[in-house]
């Protein structure tokens, strides 16, 4: 039998019908903490619930409104805001929406219990104060750097705050530090075990044994595919910042499914058309209520991804119930790398840009183990003189202000006017060329 590692045993396996009540005591916690908010006050007075509403038990949880991505660009800067500023020690906004961000709020409190839930998580999967952890997520607004550095430093293990990119110095960290652990996304440890091909480094001759892997959609056979090429154990993280980050939904020991920490947030599947709730195992749209935030309660947040709850417990003893592996998304956010980006938001660069025709296309491919994105865009006819040097600074310029509002930096290639494919009906500006899952 495998040794099933715990941080909290108590809370980890705590009584189903205990957990119901203990939900059911957050919630309301949380509801009136979201009254404190002018986005809530408004919302629920428009559903009717008086300020003076209780919840009454669970199943009351229907009667309150969602929210979605929408509300919270709506309520920016700070209509979201539950606490007085002076309690607010840091903030996280959602990755590559720098034209209409969303941002989530942390009192001190609100720290140490997602610090708390990450390093439960992080725990479920074995390490310990011994092992060495490379952090390759971002540090900044965006939440996985940060999430996993403070989860890692609590449990005691010895913490390399290395960022993204730079593949050769992370090798070389790798192996003067004896990495036991890493954090990145999918896409980007493929690319690393391409590197270390390149440097003639056997995976074999590093220390590494686990690997972290989240922020974006991948297959079951991507996780195995790394899991042999690189001689380790990868476990799946989901999160997103409107719930923290990291730290929502983590596979345990056993990888068969991520354990969602249901004394943190209450979970509901519903069909994305009908918002009806759909039946224990069947997919839908995951939406979640935040049962602990002090500054930014959220009730009932649609995530848009995809999954479905697995009825049954898992043999490691844990309560909280598991979620299968992210089918995909209802909208159409796009996950480049772990960074999210919208098409609108290239649309809204595009149609700035005088020499930019009105017909463009963004076209996705694997490049190795990496998301390669191109933005196609058409000239505008009285610009198009082809003068090759001038064509070439448009083709910068594009590049340069889509980076500032995208984050990342696709490669851009100029048409003729006229020399995008036109539909006939809905435009299909995007081609995604990624394997599917
Ligand atoms: O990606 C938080 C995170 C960081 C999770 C590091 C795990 C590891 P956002 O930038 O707000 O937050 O993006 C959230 O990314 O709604 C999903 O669509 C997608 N996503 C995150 N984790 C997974 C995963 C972070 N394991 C959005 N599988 C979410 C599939 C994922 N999709």
């Amino acid at each position: 039998m495998m040794n099933i590692p715990f941080h909290d045993r108590p809370a980890e396996t705590i009584d189903p019908t205990q957990l119901a009540g203990l939900q059911l005591h957050r919630l309301r916690a949380s509801v009136g903490h979201a009254l404190c908010t002018p986005f809530y006050r408004q919302r629920l007075a428009e559903c009717g619930l008086p300020e003076s509403f209780t919840m009454g038990a669970l199943s009351d949880l229907r009667r309150l409104p969602f929210t979605v991505k929408d509300d919270l660009r709506a309520s920016y800067p700070d209509g979201l805001l539950a606490v007085p500023r002076d309690q607010v020690v840091r903030v996280h906004m959602s990755s590559g929406t720098t034209g209409a961000p969303t941002v989530i709020y942390h009192t001190a409190k609100d720290l140490e219990t997602w610090t708390g839930l990450v390093v439960r998580s992080i725990a479920a999967t074995g390490v310990t104060k011994f092992d060495v952890f490379q952090n390759m997520m971002t540090y900044g607004l965006f939440t996985g750097g940060l999430a996993l550095h403070y989860a890692a430093e609590k449990l005691g293990m010895m913490v390399i705050p290395a960022g993204p990119g730079n593949t050769k110095r992370q090798i070389k960290l790798m192996r003067d530090f004896a990495t036991t652990v890493v954090h990145a996304t999918p896409s980007y440890l493929l690319h690393l075990y391409s590197a270390l091909e390149n440097e003639g480094v056997a995976p074999g001759d590093l220390a590494l044994k686990r690997a972290f892997l989240g922020a974006e959609p991948y297959s079951e056979s991507t996780r195995q595919k790394i899991e042999a090429l690189m001689g380790i154990d990868a476990y799946n993280s989901y999160g997103l910042s409107e719930m923290n980050g990291p730290g929502v939904a983590f596979e345990c020991v056993l990888k068969a499914g991520m354990h969602v920490w249901e004394d943190a947030y209450l979970i509901e599947v519903i069909d994305p058309e009908t918002l009806e709730p759909v039946r224990d195992g069947d997919e839908g749209e995951l939406v979640f209520t935040t049962l602990r935030r002090q500054a930014t309660p959220l009730l009932r947040y649609r995530t848009r991804d995809l999954s479905s709850i697995i009825p049954e417990p898992c043999a490691c003893g844990r309560t909280h119930r598991r979620i299968t592996r992210i089918k995909g998304r209802s909208d159409d956010m796009l996950i480049i790398n772990g960074v999210n980006v919208y098409p609108s938001q290239i649309e809204g660069v595009l149609m700035k840009i005088r020499e930019a025709g009105s017909n463009y296309q963004i076209v996705i491919e694997k490049e190795g183990s990496l998301d390669k994105m191109i933005v196609k865009t058409e000239v505008s006819g009285d610009l198009f003189t082809g003068d090759l040097r001038s064509l070439e600074a448009v083709r910068r310029d594009i590049g340069n202000r889509l980076k500032t509002e995208i984050l990342i930096h696709p490669s851009v290639e100029l048409h003729e006017p006229g020399a995008l494919p036109v539909s006939e009906g809905k435009a299909k500006r995007v081609v995604d060329n990624r394997p599917s899952l």
